[in-house]
């Protein structure tokens, strides 16, 4: 198996933090994806759709959304233009992928809750077809590119695992991005959570952190009163 080092720090710490929800399709309940499959799974393995039978061997994620669909990649706007799909096998040795519109994209945006963090663990990916290549793989944390490649070669025959140290690709939100061949599917996207902290009434703008932005708020509205 040809595996991608996404950063530096890899695979020791793996074995001894807690995986989370591992995104598998196989209980996406049809072949077109709803776009909140796998958000918020719960200790009982369900997710907000109702949808049931997640894989919760490490715990659960019921302070992360998810969000996947179908991008427009070929005019850079990432917009949503539908689902994602399912597909069930030929996808090197991967059953029930999720695949993208034909010469589109894909983007799955995994969000924590205030106070919370989600952190991306591994995913993989499967070709369809021979000498498979993907033209665009990128991970975002808060919105910031931390891994992109192109032209990456995907095996068509044993599925290939890109993994991230979920200590360093952490934050309020993780997003998967990548385009321009529906012949390359994802599959057991693995995250978690970590946080919970009671809400802070200090941290006006809801964060998580209470910082200079949240004195800003206060003073650009010092002076106000209800009824005034
Ligand atoms: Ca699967
Ligand atoms: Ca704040």
């Amino acid at each position: 198996m040809k595996r991608f080092v996404a950063t530096l720090a890899l695979s020791g710490s793996i074995a001894t933090v807690s995986f989370g929800t591992v995104l598998t399709f196989d209980n996406a309940g049809s072949s077109v994806i709803p776009t909140d499959y796998g958000s918020r799974v719960n200790s009982s393995g369900n997710d907000a759709g109702g949808r049931t039978g997640f894989n919760l061997t490490h715990g659960a994620t019921p302070n992360v959304t998810v969000q996947m669909f179908s991008a427009d990649y070929q005019n850079g706007t990432w917009n949503q233009i539908g689902n994602l799909n399912r597909w069930s096998t030929g996808y090197a040795d991967l059953v029930d992928v999720a695949y993208h519109s034909y010469n589109e994209g894909a983007r799955i945006i995994l969000t924590a809750d205030a106070g919370h963090e989600v952190r991306l663990h591994s995913f993989q990916m499967g070709g369809y077809y021979a000498n498979q290549r993907l033209p665009f793989l990128q991970v975002l944390v808060d919105g910031n590119p931390i891994y992109t490649q192109t032209d990456i070669p995907i095996n068509t025959t044993t599925a290939d695992t890109f993994t991230f140290d979920p200590d360093t690709v952490k934050g309020r939100v993780i997003e998967i991005r990548f385009g321009n061949d529906w012949g390359v599917g994802i599959d057991n996207i693995a995250f978690s959570q970590t946080g919970g902290c009671e809400p802070n009434p200090a941290d006006v703008n809801n964060d998580g952190v209470v910082d200079d932005a949240d004195l800003l708020l206060v003073l650009f509205n010092f002076g106000w009163r209800c009824g005034d």
